[in-house]
């Protein structure tokens, strides 16, 4: 099964959308693994047409869906190098590359894969969590330290955080002293302006828990999916050469809403993606 729209061959696609199914360290409840063949199911169910873009997906974008990479659970640090690499031969090849996860974490090798190839590589981080901790029950590796690991090899001023809600004490002080956190969508297309190659690392929770609770830990307060629409439809116009979904844990939401929310969201990023 492939996302709906998507094309059989690689050849002529410009955009790879690729499954990364690693919710290893996942703390409070986990299942995120299993988003992206569910996203495929549910794919079905959506209209290839955005309004909001006016674009066909199915005829407007050449993106191949290149399916799951095969990881070995339990072995986060040999899951991280492989999807790092698995990346980097996306990116190498100019491909831009939309991954769905996967637990947050999963964003970490492919923000530094990214980054081997654009040096002036910029991350928009759209989430309800700062994810800034330095470590998290005693691990660096996690879920809830993967900005603070992009940190690592990224400078704070190419980094910008949007509709952030939670985090500790320590973690908002740095936002506000480094300025990572930004006030509004405008300010972040400003200080990046349009030639810049960007990342664009989404997290579901970002959503209100109405809009979305298939998540691992949802928290309330959040966006609505107009906000968050109205948000990429601003970044379109943005230089985007990779971006990521992550965190839809498809089990804990039995309704299945927020699979189909993923689904359309996903159909809009292509709309990000492809531009003005
Ligand atoms: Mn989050």
């Amino acid at each position: 099964m492939r996302f709906i729209g998507s094309k059989e061959n690689i050849e002529g696609c410009s955009i790879v959308l690729r499954g990364y199914p690693f919710d290893g360290t996942a703390s409070f409840k986990s299942g995120q693994r299993f988003a992206p063949s569910n996203i495929r199911l549910n794919s079905e169910g959506i209209e290839t047409y955005s309004p909001n873009f006016n674009i066909d997906i199915e005829e407007d974008i050449n993106f191949y869906d290149a399916k799951d990479l095969s990881l070995p659970f339990g072995n986060t640090t040999k899951s991280l190098e492989l999807i790092e690499k698995d990346a980097l031969n996306f990116f190498k090849e100019g491909y831009i590359l939309f991954g769905i996860g996967g637990e947050h974490l999963v964003s970490l090798p492919l923000i530094r894969a990214c980054h081997s190839i654009y040096k002036e590589l910029n991350v928009v981080h759209i989430d309800a969590h700062a994810d800034l901790r330095e470590e998290y029950l005693g691990e660096k590796l996690s879920h809830a330290t993967v900005i603070r690991r992009v940190l690592d090899f990224l400078p704070h001023k190419k980094i910008h955080q949007l509709f952030i809600r939670s985090g500790t004490g320590e973690e908002f002080k740095f936002m506000r002293e480094k300025g990572t956190l930004k006030a509004t969508p405008d300010e972040v297309l400003k200080d990046i302006g349009e030639n810049t190659p960007v990342y664009i690392t989404i997290d579901m929770d970002v959503l209100d828990p109405s809009v979305f609770p298939g998540t691992g830990t949802p928290e309330p307060g959040g966006i609505d999916f107009n906000t968050l629409i109205d948000t990429l439809s601003l970044f379109k116009n943005l230089n985007v050469v990779g971006m990521d979904f992550m965190e839809l844990s498809p089990d804990i939401d039995n309704t299945e809403i927020s699979s189909i929310t993923a689904c359309k969201l996903i159909r809009e990023c292509m709309g990000v993606i492809h531009g003005k």
